[in-house]
């Protein structure tokens, strides 16, 4: 899964990314000429439980990229424009991050003079809808010339599709809000559209503002989120302050501050269920390893998130749910207890099963 971290000029981008992946960039590195990427471990408190448990001689995480994307510019007019390196770098994001300044400072002016969250998340809102217009146009035209000579059927079918995206957009609404069913997301995937992105808010508040989070979420709420939009709260100056400590010391300052949960677990829980995402797991002597598979897939599913020769070869899975395996201790006493079971390829995977998939 990859997602990137896009917003305003000093909304507090770089900010977050230092503070979710615990890197630091240099501060010259932190001008706007470089799209920054790294690799989240997903903390998972089940796996370092099972870890316990199984005493592995390895431990792996699921994993997220994460991309601190650059590229957005001022127009002469003020109006934001995104560049080519921008649309290059989100076109392949599952899902965006849009950091909204809420912090003010003297020293760090907001590029339009004042903070204003509503304000700017429409701005970005148009903007992403103003760009998936100038591509849906184009594809239309295109699309119509070819019928015109060609007579494809298959692209006769793409063109009602697009009608229906022009619509939405003439309307000022974001693709995320046309409800497109798998196969119509699969036709406008190569497109490089940005509204039809999941997109998670993620507003940027100083400490000052710790017991502000809840009515600022309350005042998105009244504005209706589109569809497949989630908004969070989260600290950035201080909590990539605390990101250099350890994770107990830093917890011990998040509670004086009152802030409840960090940025990097917030935005993984609203990213994973934004995204629809669940985990699984496979443990052993070698290994315990945390996996992230889509609700709803199946063992074969699975197994092919692993290997796709396992998801070619699946013969059947073994697997027992998290907690009766918790509550069991072994797998041998899950399988006496009756809470072991074998399924085929068919088994929907729910959140949290222990799997051990045999193959051929
Ligand atoms: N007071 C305060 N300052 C912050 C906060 N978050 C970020 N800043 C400061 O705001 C400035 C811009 O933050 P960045 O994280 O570089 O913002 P950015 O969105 O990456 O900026 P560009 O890449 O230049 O568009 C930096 O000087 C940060 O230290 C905050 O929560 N409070
Ligand atoms: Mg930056």
């Amino acid at each position: 899964m990859q997602i990137g971290i896009v917003g305003l000029p000093q909304s507090g981008k770089s900010t977050l990314f230092q503070t979710i992946t615990k890197t630091h960039l240099d501060p010259s590195a932190m001008s706007r000429v470089e799209t920054h990427q790294a690799i989240i471990k997903v903390p998972d408190e089940r796996l370092d439980i099972l870890t316990g448990i199984f005493n592995p001689k390895k431990k792996t995480n699921a994993t997220i990229e994460v991309l601190d994307v650059v590229g957005l510019q001022k127009g002469d007019s003020g109006s934001t424009q995104f560049t080519s390196n921008f649309l290059s770098k989100v076109k392949n994001n599952d899902a965006l991050i849009q950091v909204v300044r809420l912090f003010k400072s003297d020293i760090v002016p907001h590029p339009d003079g004042s903070v204003n969250m509503i304000r700017d998340i429409d701005s970005f809102e148009t903007e992403f809808i103003i760009s998936d217009l100038t591509i849906i146009e184009k594809r239309i035209e295109t699309v119509k010339k070819q019928v015109q000579k060609t007579n494809d059927d298959k692209l006769k079918r793409e063109l009602p599709l697009l009608e229906k995206c022009y619509q939405i957009l003439q309307e000022e609404k974001p693709l995320r809000d046309a409800h497109l069913s798998n196969d119509e997301m699969k036709i406008l995937n190569s497109f490089q559209l940005l509204s039809i992105k999941p997109m998670l808010i993620a507003l940027n508040l100083d400490e000052s503002q710790v017991n502000e989070s809840t009515k600022y979420l309350d005042e998105l709420t009244k504005k209706k989120l589109s569809t497949h939009t989630k908004a969070l709260c989260f600290f950035g100056k201080i909590e990539q302050e605390l990101s250099e400590l350890s994770n107990k010391e830093a917890q011990v300052f998040m509670n004086e501050y009152g802030i409840k949960e960090s940025a990097l677990n917030s935005i993984i829980r609203e990213a994973y269920d934004l995204l629809g995402l669940q985990s699984f797991f496979t443990c052993g002597e070698q290994e315990c390893r945390a996996w992230t598979i889509k609700k709803g897939s199946t063992a074969q599913d699975a197994a092919g998130e692993i290997h796709t020769d396992f998801y070619n070869k699946f013969i059947r899975a073994e697997t027992v749910g998290y907690d009766d395996f918790i509550s069991a201790g072994t797998f041998a006493k899950a399988k006496e207890n009756g809470t072991w079971r074998l399924e085929g390829k068919e088994y929907v995977v729910k959140d949290g099963d222990l799997l051990i998939i045999r193959h051929g």
